[in-house]
């Protein structure tokens, strides 16, 4: 499956994905083509609609304690309901869809997750840190909510100017 990483201010981004009711072929086929897409993009989360597949799948791979990421470590989670969070935190995120800004975000630090695996079974998730951050981005996702979204209104106007200023060079480099 050829999927691409659509960045804001696209649309589609604001979507809120589908619950997933057939485990089958098609939705294997999504899984296995968003793992390359986000490994070669340098990303630890990748959420469906973050290309263009407005499902409720997401998957994560967060680095090891030597900073790398193994195939070993990928969380494949469909259909997540954040059942429970606890606690508060500060990191600075960054989204694929959002390239080259990073904020600060408030989060809770802890939280426990239902989902599905690929095969339809029901698991629970106990995670903290920054699995518990990262799940909470791409739930976000899901609902259609990016990490921009919980800006202070002063800082979002900042983000927006600086963000279409850096697009606008993009465009001119490639002419
Ligand atoms: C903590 C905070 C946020 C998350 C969500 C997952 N976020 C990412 O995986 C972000 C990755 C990212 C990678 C970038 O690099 C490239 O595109 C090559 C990037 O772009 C630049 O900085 C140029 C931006 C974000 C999980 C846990
Ligand atoms: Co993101």
């Amino acid at each position: 499956m050829k999927l691409s990483i659509v960045e804001y201010p696209n649309k589609k981004l604001k979507e809120k994905s589908k619950l997933v009711e057939k485990f089958d072929k098609e939705l294997h086929d999504l899984l296995d083509s968003m793992y390359p897409i986000m490994m070669n993009t340098n990303g630890i989360g990748l959420a469906a609609i973050q290309v263009s597949h407005a499902k409720q799948v997401l998957i994560l791979n967060l680095p090891d304690e030597n900073d790398e990421q193994s195939e070993e470590n990928l969380i494949e989670m469909i259909n997540p309901v954040i059942t429970s969070m606890d606690g508060e935190t500060t990191y600075q995120e960054g989204c694929l869809s959002v390239p080259t800004f990073y904020e600060d975000i408030n989060r809770a630090e802890s939280l426990s997750v239902n989902y599905q695996d690929r095969d339809g079974n029901t698991k629970t998730l106990e995670a903290n840190g920054l699995l518990s951050i990262a799940i909470q981005h791409e739930v976000d996702h899901l609902n259609g909510i990016l990490f921009i979204d919980k800006l202070t209104s002063s800082r979002r106007r900042k983000f927006e100017k600086e963000y279409k200023k850096m697009q606008k060079e993009k465009k001119n480099s490639k002419k």
